[in-house]
């Protein structure tokens, strides 16, 4: 396909509420889209990198200087056919998963919308439905916390993920686990403990939790794997996981029993698919990570979902629990039972708002194949 134009977009975006994890808080969204142009037809890519690179070492800033100096001058002097074909055209760019992942998307989307199918159709998804869960953020206190599960719990969500960090665990867990002894249960560490606090962990086995998410360094399967054979709870990685490579060594070390997957984090579909064929010829679930995505990046989770390997409820939930007002049309919206149906339309599925996202744009920049510009 003929790339036109490649329009890199930064966008704020406030969220509802604000949402802590144990390495920060984040009120205000500064999210990069990839608009890319091509015959006729509009692909759409989020880069998922945080305002801060606590997460991972990209940002909003440092992915937003990679895709307009490097990446997407590299896309627009080629013609992929594929978004299967990004990982070779971007291959000199060393890291910056996340930046990659904000155009591979993109073309993802124009192949899909091209050949007439659903992105999920596309990419050999096999559910009408996704489940759904929720990740809730460190609050103030434990009662509004208890309200916040009560809420979502009734809303229909399927598994609730509480974020932790040393002072805000076992008490909390314990309260959660007492008031609803059945739910599907689980947390999320981002990196919060170290080795010493071992046996602290080995206490999280008796709120029969899910799994307990990245509880060590950010880059680590080594220590994870010595921690995993001490749990009785599975550990799931997140963060360690950048690629199908990781997933061999993980699951050869024992680091995890469960898989987070995250579109971004691995570089983009071509990755993420391949991370999931691994993980499913090793028997090992996965779920579908989120990054407080607008609703282009959620299209792209929703259809990512679809693929067999997606066995449990993932982070992908209604733009309502983010978003005053999503720059998607439908919004997307979680049903009584937890699930999201998968949209049958060509491409990602959902419309993008262009007049909304014109109007939370902050910066644009164009970007077109040097032949075309003189
Ligand atoms: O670790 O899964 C995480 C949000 C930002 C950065 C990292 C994570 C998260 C979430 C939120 O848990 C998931 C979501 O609701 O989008
Ligand atoms: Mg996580």
């Amino acid at each position: 396909m003929r790339i036109d134009a490649i329009v890199l977009r930064e966008l704020h975006m406030p969220l509802v509420r604000p949402f802590e994890t144990s390495f920060g808080v984040t009120r205000n969204r500064r999210i990069v889209l990839a608009e890319i142009q091509s015959e006729g037809l509009t692909g759409w890519g989020e880069c998922t990198a945080g305002e801060h690179p606590f997460f991972s070492p990209e940002s909003t800033d440092t992915a937003w200087l990679v895709l307009l100096n490097e990446l997407a001058p590299m896309l627009a002097a080629e013609s992929p056919e594929h978004g299967g074909d990004c990982p070779r055209i971007f291959r000199a760019v060393r890291g910056n998963p996340m930046a990659k992942a904000a155009l591979e998307n993109a073309i993802w989307d124009l192949e899909a919308q091209r050949e007439g199918i659903s992105l999920s159709r596309l990419i050999g998804g096999v559910r009408e439905t996704i489940p759904c869960g929720v990740s809730l953020g460190i609050q103030a206190s434990i009662p509004e916390l208890l309200s916040i599960v009560e809420r979502e719990l009734a809303a229909g969500y399927q598994r609730i993920k509480l974020k932790c960090k040393p002072g805000w665990d076992v008490e909390v867990f314990e309260r959660v686990r007492n008031r609803w002894p059945e739910i599907l249960l689980s947390c999320d560490a981002n990196s919060a403990y170290r080795l010493r606090d071992q046996d602290h962990l080995e206490s999280f086995d008796a709120f029969d939790l899910l799994m307990i998410e990245q509880p060590l360094w950010h880059d680590d399967f080594y220590f994870h794997s010595v921690l995993q054979k001490r749990l009785n709870t599975p550990i799931c990685l997140d963060e360690s996981i950048r690629n199908r490579r990781d997933v061999l060594a993980a699951t050869e070390m024992g680091s995890c029993r469960i898989i987070n997957i995250k579109l971004g984090r691995v570089g983009g579909f071509s990755e993420a698919i391949a991370v999931h064929n691994a993980a499913l010829e090793r028997g090992t679930p996965v779920w579908c990570g989120g990054m407080l995505e607008s609703g282009i990046g959620r299209a792209h989770n929703i259809a990512l979902s679809t693929l067999e390997g997606f066995t449990l409820p993932g982070d992908v939930s209604a733009s309502s629990r983010y978003w005053a007002e999503d720059i998607v049309e439908p919004a997307v919206t979680v049903s009584k039972d937890g699930e999201i149906a998968i949209p049958d339309t060509p491409g990602r599925g959902y419309e993008a708002r262009t007049d909304l996202i014109e109007k939370l744009t902050v910066r644009r920049e164009t970007i077109r194949a040097a032949a075309l510009v003189g």
